[in-house]
């Protein structure tokens, strides 16, 4: 779009990649990746652009990716896109992205449709402007019926509040009588959740070199595999992706036992 002209990149696809794709098939794909897409500014200062341009060209990012992880078979994809915390940011700034899903969902939808993607969402959708949740909404009750992987955008989520909401429900259906107390136990407490129904990540990806989880998906991640990597977002591709996954396949998970 816009900055494209800017963005000189090449975009290689390594020979193997098509074998280390099949490799991947041939043993447990993550059924579920949880993904934090930082360093969108970054990458747009170190080319002197405005911030937006980084977010323009993370959106792209988002495609490419969705499409590879449902060829390689995972479930679901859980993309951070916009925390409780991001209304600090310049509002210039808040209006561009709360346009971006009005613009991937107008230029990719068709596609990700024939994929047979499904798209959902996490978050506070009542802060959210009107446009933005319409698009999202439209977009969500058309894949509703698609059987492929669950593309779930946690948009103004915010982990602590989910869990303190939560509680709250919690302590609302216990008094009324439709909860007992004495059933409540993790599972039940998972369904209050927003992510009620998804299982929970079994890899975490967060780009650009900060090791913290800000605020994502406290309870869910508990025995989740993370994998960090200096990428900025906006330069995150297929073989980044390859590389994580391969990485969660050779590691040894044990949820707690030997
Ligand atoms: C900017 C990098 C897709 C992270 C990716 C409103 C920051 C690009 C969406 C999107 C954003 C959201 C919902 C939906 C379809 C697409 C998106 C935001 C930011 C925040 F149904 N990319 N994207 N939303 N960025």
């Amino acid at each position: 779009m816009l900055f494209d002209k800017f963005n000189k990149r090449k975009k290689t696809i390594p020979s193997n990649f098509l074998e280390r794709m099949e490799s991947i098939r041939e043993r447990p794909v993550p059924e579920h990746i949880a993904i934090i897409m930082d360093g969108n500014g970054r990458w747009a200062k170190k080319r002197a652009l405005p911030r937006v341009a980084g977010h323009h060209e993370g959106m792209k990012v988002v495609r490419k990716i969705t499409i590879l992880a449902n060829k390689l078979g995972v479930k679901a994809l859980t993309l951070y896109a916009f925390s409780t915390e991001n209304w600090k940011r310049p509002k210039t700034e808040v209006d561009y992205l709360m346009k971006l899903p009005e613009e991937f969902l107008g230029t990719y939808l068709p596609e990700l449709t024939s994929e047979n993607v499904k798209v959902q969402m996490i978050g506070y959708k009542e802060q959210l402007p009107s446009h933005t949740y319409r698009a999202v909404e439209k977009a969500m009750s058309q894949t509703e019926n698609n059987s492929g992987l669950i593309l779930n955008f946690a948009l103004n989520y915010g982990s602590r509040a989910e869990i303190i909401e939560a509680v709250k429900s919690i302590v609302i259906d216990t008094k009324s009588g439709i909860l007992s107390e004495n059933k409540i136990n993790e599972e039940i407490f998972s369904n209050y959740l927003m992510t009620k129904g998804l299982s929970d990540p079994d890899l975490l990806i967060r780009t650009s070199g900060e090791i913290r989880l800000s605020n994502f998906m406290l309870w869910q991640l508990a025995y989740t595999e993370f994998w960090f990597t200096d990428v900025l977002w906006p330069d995150f591709s297929e073989e980044h992706l390859i590389q994580a996954i391969e990485e969660f396949q050779n590691r040894q998970r044990r949820f707690g036992g030997v």
